[in-house]
């Protein structure tokens, strides 16, 4: 039987007495890198948690905690250390000396998971960039420590001949993969010109990573989305068209946000993200049955800011509200300034459904003007006409004419105007 790879890891935070002040949020933290570091392949076979004033420079946590995670790791046969801390190219190869453990960081873990997921050419190219970037920064003193992490994971992606070769070669790959990202994503500005012309409303649906937004797409959409009880299930951006609707309205799902979002995945998918900053209205889902989802309303809020999206309009979504007591329910009513409105849903089995669908539908009818005209039969063509860019409400034969009932985007307002006054 062929060797199996080792994949056992020891997952280790460093609690800094100065910085931390909330110890719940830093465990918080560990135990979601423990579930990420699994969704990534490896098997987390301990834990443990330093204590410090600050953080060494040489190896981010304490030599001698290290050392007795290498004994540990000996006994359990695990080959992996990943801490909850980014270190630099040097404190990588530090570790990797003293403890003779592969060394990994959230970072690295986030951005192998991204590639394992990334399904297109432009979700492979976007993942590609932000790994170089990352592996451009910890070249400086890394040493072969980033080479000696072999195969799997903080590999996974580029192959090992840019693991070995200098910044400049690193830099030059980039700038050939932006290059080819730039290609890819000229299609995508052109199907949202397309979009923008044809004023369909687009809304984009944001939250933190396995929240529901695909699940609750699926829902709005009548669609088929992939949704799984993991992180970073969605990194493409799946734009679907709202059902039971008479206005035309795109619902966009997007990539999950999570804390220390690596700052190069951001910036590599900053196209994807536009998505979000392109868009009429924000769906924002938080999973209210998450003990922390507080903290995740934060993040969500923070990384809409960034993307210059803060001040569009919002609606709120609390999912998964079947598992919660409904006194958190009574909680939360209206604590989300931002929303326009905060609507409890259970994506899953269709609670509130309805009333989001509803929601969505009236904030773009809610800048349409009302109409009601009687046209002469012989200018029967501007019936066609309306047919095209409005809401008809009611359409009725009379003697005198055709009484048409509508409502009208105001932006559509310079297309009828001379419509009715050639009547
Ligand atoms: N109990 C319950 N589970 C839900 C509900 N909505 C979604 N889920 C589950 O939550 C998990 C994550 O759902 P997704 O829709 O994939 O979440 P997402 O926000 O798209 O996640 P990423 O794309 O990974 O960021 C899945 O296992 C869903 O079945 C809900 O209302 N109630
Ligand atoms: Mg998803």
């Amino acid at each position: 039987m062929k060797a199996q790879e080792n994949n056992k890891a020891i997952v280790l935070g460093v609690y800094l007495n100065s910085q931390h002040s909330d110890k719940a949020i830093f465990e918080n933290s560990l135990k979601e890198l423990i579930e990420l570091t699994e969704t990534a392949g490896l098997e987390v076979v301990g834990e443990a948690i330093q204590y410090r004033e600050k953080f060494d420079s040489a190896y981010a946590a304490g030599s001698g905690k290290l050392l007795e995670i290498a004994e540990i790791a000996k006994n359990l046969e695990a080959e992996t250390i990943v801490l909850d801390i980014n270190l630099t190219g040097s404190q990588m190869r530090n570790i990797n000396e003293l403890t003779d453990l592969k060394v990994l960081d959230r970072t690295l873990i986030i951005l192998d998971i991204f590639a394992m997921r990334a399904k297109t050419g432009e979700g492979r190219l976007q993942v590609e960039i932000a790994q170089l970037n990352d592996r451009a920064t910890r070249l400086v003193g890394a040493g072969k420590a980033l080479s000696r992490l072999g195969g799997g994971i903080g590999t996974r992606g580029p192959g090992e001949t840019q693991l070995e070769s200098d910044r400049r070669h690193i830099q030059k790959r980039i700038n050939y993969l932006k290059g080819k990202l730039k290609d890819v994503q000229k299609q995508r500005n052109l199907t949202r010109t397309n979009r923008d012309k044809q004023e369909i409303y687009k809304v984009a649906i944001v939250g933190y990573t396995n929240a529901g937004k695909s699940t609750l797409l699926n829902a709005l959409a009548d669609s088929n989305v992939e949704t799984m009880d993991q992180v970073f299930a969605t990194l493409d951006p799946t734009a679907r068209k709202l059902s039971y609707s008479e206005i035309p309205i795109i619902l966009i799902d997007t990539v999950g946000f999570i804390r220390n979002l690596p700052h190069q995945l951001v910036e590599a998918f900053q196209s994807t993200l536009e998505e979000v900053t392109f868009a009429d209205l924000i769906v924002q889902v938080t999973d209210i049955s998450d003990p922390e989802f507080k903290l995740q309303v934060d993040i969500v809020e923070k990384q809409l800011e960034a993307l210059d999206a803060d001040a569009k309009p919002r609606i709120h979504v609390f999912n998964k509200v079947e598992k919660v007591d409904p006194s958190l329910v009574e909680q939360i009513k209206g604590t989300n300034r931002h929303a326009i409105k905060q609507i409890f849903a259970s994506a899953l089995y269709g609670n509130g459904i309805e009333e989001l669908r509803q929601a969505i539908i009236e904030v773009p009818q809610a800048t349409m003007l009302p109409f009601r005209l009687v046209v002469p039969y012989d200018k029967s063509n501007i019936i066609s006409e309306l047919q095209k860019i409005a809401v008809v409400d009611q359409l009725e034969y009379q003697d005198e004419g055709a009484e048409i009932v509508f409502k009208i985007r105001k932006n559509d307002l310079g297309i009828i105007t001379p419509l009715l006054n050639n009547k």
